[in-house]
């Protein structure tokens, strides 16, 4: 894990807050996969995150081995990328206390996912909820990763990862690699079946408004024909007054390949009911296979457990030797 090489780094996490949605899968999982071979990947668990929200301990565990499964059911190949639980390494929390003490409560306090979740979580604003882009900073600059692929919603967060790094670098010296970006041309934001105005989101309290990556073939036709659309019956991409068919449509072009020019000539002369039964079948094509390599390897939890501790006892390797440069720089004393 020398970043001597040629590759690029990439860094990039998800909350075991449930099972993920088809949101989480187009705007960030299915993308990991693909970067493998191009990149130095190293995918993570983040289960510290998911703490900012109350969690059942026992639930929080399962959603955890979970989480791994299904990552690994979705391409993510451990001879390839590291895979590992940010619990597992303790250097991000390390990390996260000298970059807290590197952050404004300003730029905190900017940050619209901490205004909606503490409006959400009206009984529990934790401290953890409001410094939880620290942890994030923490989580991307221990492994000076270049780029960092997440779906739109993570921008902010990213962005104020960028100036902690810039900040501290030219607080103290050049210490960490500022992050790019990565988000996915189409899928960066996919939107909720019911509220098409808003993210596609697995702590949502309807069901229908997501699509789960577990969900059966008769759930997934059930909650498509629910999905909202409009009264025009005309499959044609305009994300301002067709929100949902827009959306759909989105949706059916990153599982067929095909553009929205294509996809209008398609279902040119037909309903909303021949597109949808098309939108749910490419979706079905898609998560099958992974369903049933997630269940053959939830079942083997050697090999699961075997492959999170690798993945973590080499990330925190790396991880410890960055945080050992920092703690010298920030005059830490050391022996
Ligand atoms: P929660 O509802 O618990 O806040 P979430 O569904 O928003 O969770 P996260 O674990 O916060 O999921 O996000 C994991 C990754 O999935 C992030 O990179 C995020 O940008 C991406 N993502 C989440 N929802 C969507 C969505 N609707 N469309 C595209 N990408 C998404
Ligand atoms: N905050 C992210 C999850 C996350 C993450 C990260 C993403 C935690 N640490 C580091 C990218 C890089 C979210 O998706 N809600």
């Amino acid at each position: 894990m020398e970043n001597t090489e040629k590759k690029k780094r990439i860094l990039s996490g998800i909350q075991p807050t449930g099972t993920f949605t088809l949101g989480n899968y187009i705007g960030a999982v299915r993308n990991w996969g693909q970067l493998q071979d191009e990149y130095e990947c190293l995918y993570m668990i983040a289960d510290m995150h998911a703490l900012t929200v109350r969690q059942v301990p026992a639930e929080l565990r399962k959603r955890t081995r979970e989480a791994a499964a299904l990552l690994l059911a979705s391409g993510i190949d451990p001879a390839k990328s590291l895979i590992f639980v940010q619990s597992h390494v303790p250097a991000h929390a390390q990390l996260a206390w000298i970059l807290n003490c590197n952050t404004q409560f300003g730029e905190l306090s900017r940050m619209t996912q901490f205004k909606d979740k503490s409006a959400k979580h009206s009984d529990n604003i934790n401290a953890g909820l409001f410094t939880y882009p620290s942890l994030m900073a923490a989580d991307i600059l221990i492994y000076n990763a270049d780029l960092v692929p997440v779906g739109v919603d993570q921008t902010q967060h990213l962005e104020l990862a960028r100036n902690v790094a810039d900040r501290f670098n030219r607080s103290y010296s050049p210490t960490f690699t500022v992050p790019g970006g990565y988000t996915p041309k189409l899928g960066a934001k996919v939107m909720s079946l019911q509220e098409p105005t808003k993210k596609m989101s697995k702590s949502d309290e309807n069901a229908n408004s997501y699509i789960l990556m577990l969900d059966d073939p008769d759930t997934i036709v059930r909650k498509l024909k629910r999905a909202v659309t409009d009264s025009e019956g005309i499959v044609c991409a305009d994300s301002e007054n067709k929100p949902g068919i827009t959306n759909l449509m989105s949706i059916y072009s990153v599982f067929t390949g095909n553009d929205f020019a294509a996809i209008e000539r398609e279902f040119s002369g037909k309903g909303y009911g021949d597109f949808k039964m098309a939108v749910a079948e490419s979706i079905i094509d898609t998560l099958s296979p992974i369903q049933n390599e997630y269940k053959r390897i939830l079942d083997d939890k050697t090999y699961l457990e075997q492959t999170l501790k690798e993945g973590a006892q080499k990330a925190s390797y790396t991880a410890s030797k960055l945080l050992e440069k920092v703690y010298k720089k920030v005059g830490f004393l050391q022996f």
